[in-house]
């Protein structure tokens, strides 16, 4: 089975998403996600002329050495751009091998080790109150596990929680320049230990509550904050630091037993590996639209799986329904599976133009048996939503200096 082309698309129905589709000369063909967020035309011109011309006339059926040509052959290994390019290729060419074997990608990586895909939904909220209430809502609608974010008091605007100020979607797919915050380690303390010790006054110690800094801290700062949240019983505590040193996390896993997660920045194995094996995690939240896709994760899964460490791949609204279809194969296969970020599928825009099959129930979320990766993308309904620049924030100190260290 030869490719015979590779289509790019670019779409931004309130987000922008860079969309790939393998062809081959029998008919079928493969989806795949390598959206960047807020340098997604980097990813386009990679693709279209980097990665495409090297693939017409390969056989579809050969992903692992398709994947270690492009990763090992292009010499400059690595980096953001070109694993979420590889990425693409990757997750289409799982998208085929399924269509051709009439068989789900799950059923491909090893068949299913749970009834469902335990997911977290997101409460962000402009007061404690406000995120409570938002958090209530989605046990309401039976999730399990919920991850809270509330702005903190005297700061222009905190890191994803945009609130009620404009519609969380839309804004964040709209932004010529980058946005600047502020940033207060102090502020942000006054606040955090608060909103989770109400919650747990609210709620009880039956729902899974988890919170991402964002990076916003020091080493020894989250380790304070690992401590200061112990009492509340976090299923975990997100990107609490920086770790492009990676042993900075020994500072933060001696003094407290609170869990700890990352990834979601990580291109590779390379970038997990020492907080892996150093038992310096305990879930590990790589991409597959940023890691390289559906290949190196399940390696990256059965790594972890040896140092009792959990996958809990990214979910936020910037990867897109094909990432997330992605997703839930490996979770549904990987043994060591821990939990699934969670955000909804887009809004309505979204969803005329990414067709998924996965259904969402009590916070378990489950794929259809339709072959490949169960998803369809309209390229018609897309051209409709045209690409616009888009950047993240960027944070800064009260007094300038640039910060996330
Ligand atoms: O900031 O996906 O866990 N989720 C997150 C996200 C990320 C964005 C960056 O593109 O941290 O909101
Ligand atoms: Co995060």
């Amino acid at each position: 089975m030869k490719i015979t082309q590779v289509k790019v698309f670019v779409c931004n129905p309130g987000r922008n998403f860079v969309t790939v589709k393998v062809m081959t000369d029998e008919g079928i063909y493969g989806i795949g996600d390598a959206t960047l967020n807020g340098r997604e035309m980097a990813v386009v011109a990679y693709l279209e002329e980097h990665v495409a011309p090297c693939l017409i006339g390969r056989d579809a059926h050969n992903i692992e050495d398709i994947w270690q040509y492009l990763y090992r052959g292009v010499y400059w290994r690595k980096g953001a751009v070109n694993m979420a390019a590889i990425a693409a290729i990757d997750m289409a060419l799982w998208d085929i091998k399924g269509k051709a074997a009439n068989m789900p990608v799950y059923q491909l990586l090893g068949g299913r080790s749970r009834r469902g895909v335990t997911l977290y939904a997101h409460a962000s909220g402009e007061t404690i109150e406000d995120t409570l209430n938002k958090t209530a809502e989605h046990i309401a609608q039976g999730f399990k596990a919920v991850r809270l974010q509330c702005a903190v008091p005297g700061l222009n605007v905190t890191y994803g929680v945009l609130g009620d100020k404009a519609d969380y979607f839309e804004l964040q797919g709209s932004r010529p320049l980058p946005p600047e915050e502020d940033w207060s380690t102090q502020k942000y303390f006054n606040m955090v230990v608060d909103l989770f010790k109400q919650a747990r006054e609210r709620f009880g110690n039956d729902v899974h509550l988890l919170h991402d800094v964002h990076s916003r801290l020091t080493p020894i700062e989250s380790a304070r904050l690992g401590k200061l949240l112990e009492p509340y019983n976090l299923l975990f505590l997100e990107d609490a630091s920086i770790a492009e040193n990676q042993d900075s996390y020994k500072v933060i896993r001696q003094h407290t037993t609170t869990p700890l997660a990352i990834g979601e920045t990580y291109n590779t194995i390379w970038d997990c590996k020492n907080l892996i094996q150093n038992q310096l995690i305990d879930y590990i939240r790589v991409a597959a639209t940023h890691a390289g896709g559906i290949t190196p994760l399940r390696r990256i899964a059965d790594f972890a799986s040896v140092y009792n460490v959990k996958t809990a791949p990214h979910g936020a609204p910037d990867l897109s329904p094909v990432c997330f279809a992605a997703h839930m194969h490996l979770n549904l296969w990987a043994p060591n599976f821990g939990i699934q970020e969670f955000v909804g599928f887009g809004n309505e825009h979204s969803k005329r133009i990414f067709k998924h099959t996965v259904e969402v129930k009590d916070g378990l979320a489950n794929v259809s048996e339709a072959p490949g990766l169960g998803i369809e993308f309209d390229e018609e309904a897309a051209k409709e939503y045209p690409y616009k620049r888009s950047y993240l924030p960027v944070s800064r100190l009260e007094d300038g200096t640039v910060w996330n260290w």
